[in-house]
């Protein structure tokens, strides 16, 4: 079932039973299609997540990429991920909003504190210019069961609300919701988001641990500035400014 769209996004739209990842298709294709192309795939044999993490992604969830073009400098990319968590937990609260809700800088989205979605930006860009980004993301949407490395840790729609969803009706509210908020951020940036992102932070006010590179950060997470950093206050009561990308979270 095609999702019946009311933005430009989604034009063309390229539905697949089975890929490797729609990320990967996607980047091949990009050179000759424009902006808001979309890749679906029922279920992904290869989905990646961030740093050669694979991603789950079996029949049931929402896989899909999405080709970008933002006229910005490469390093305003590195808010583009939590610009698109936000409007995927804006959309899905819409239609659910008992559920509990938040965001796990900088691209976790969490449904009752355990993980019901990802974003992977993948960018083609020179120093000054970004030809294209290829942003995937998933939502574990109608999933019964987790494999048990990742049981405890993730969760779906099915299992939060113990029924199944429509996800062409979830998939055209995304794209609507993250086509309105990417053209918000392309021609203000992150700061008129970085309010709404910050009331969903999950570690807000709380002491986290960061692993940068193979650097580790302890400190208070105060939240996200108007550039999508987090701000981190360090024990000697400097703040120090992290950015996404290639960044993982814990609380401690
Ligand atoms: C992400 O990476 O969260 C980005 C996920 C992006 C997936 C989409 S699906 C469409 C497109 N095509 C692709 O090939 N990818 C994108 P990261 O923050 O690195 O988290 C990865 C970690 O999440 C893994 O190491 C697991 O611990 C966990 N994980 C894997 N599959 C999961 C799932 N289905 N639900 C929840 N957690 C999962």
């Amino acid at each position: 079932v095609l999702p019946l769209l009311r933005g430009k996004w989604g034009r063309p739209y390229y539905h697949y039973p089975q890929l490797q990842s729609t990320n990967e298709t996607l980047k091949q294709m990009a050179a000759s299609l424009p902006e808001g192309a979309v890749v679906v795939a029922e279920e992904q044999a290869g989905g990646k997540g961030r740093r050669g993490r694979s991603w789950h992604s079996p029949p049931g969830g929402i896989w899909f990429s999405l080709l970008l073009r933002p006229a910005v400098h490469p390093l305003a990319l590195l808010s583009l991920p939590l610009v698109l968590s936000l409007a995927v937990v804006k959309s899905l609260s819409g239609f659910f909003p008992e559920l509990d809700w938040a965001l796990k800088w900088p691209n976790d989205i969490l449904c009752r504190g355990k993980k019901l979605g990802g974003v992977l930006v993948e960018v083609a860009a020179e120093t000054e210019q970004v030809h294209w980004a290829v942003a995937g993301i998933g939502i574990n949407v109608n999933i019964s069961s987790f494999p048990p490395e990742l049981e405890g840790r993730a969760t779906s729609l099915e299992l939060c609300r113990g029924k199944k969803s429509c996800r062409p009706c979830l998939l055209a509210a995304i794209l609507e919701r993250a086509e309105e908020l990417y053209s918000l951020w392309c021609r203000e940036g992150f700061a008129p988001l970085a309010k709404d992102y910050q009331a969903l932070f999950l570690y807000r006010g709380r002491r986290v641990r960061v692993e940068e590179e193979g650097r580790f950060w302890e400190g208070k997470a105060e939240g996200v500035d108007d550039k999508g950093r987090l701000v981190l206050r360090l024990d000697d009561g400097s703040l120090r400014l992290l950015l996404g990308g290639e960044v993982t979270l814990r609380e401690v």
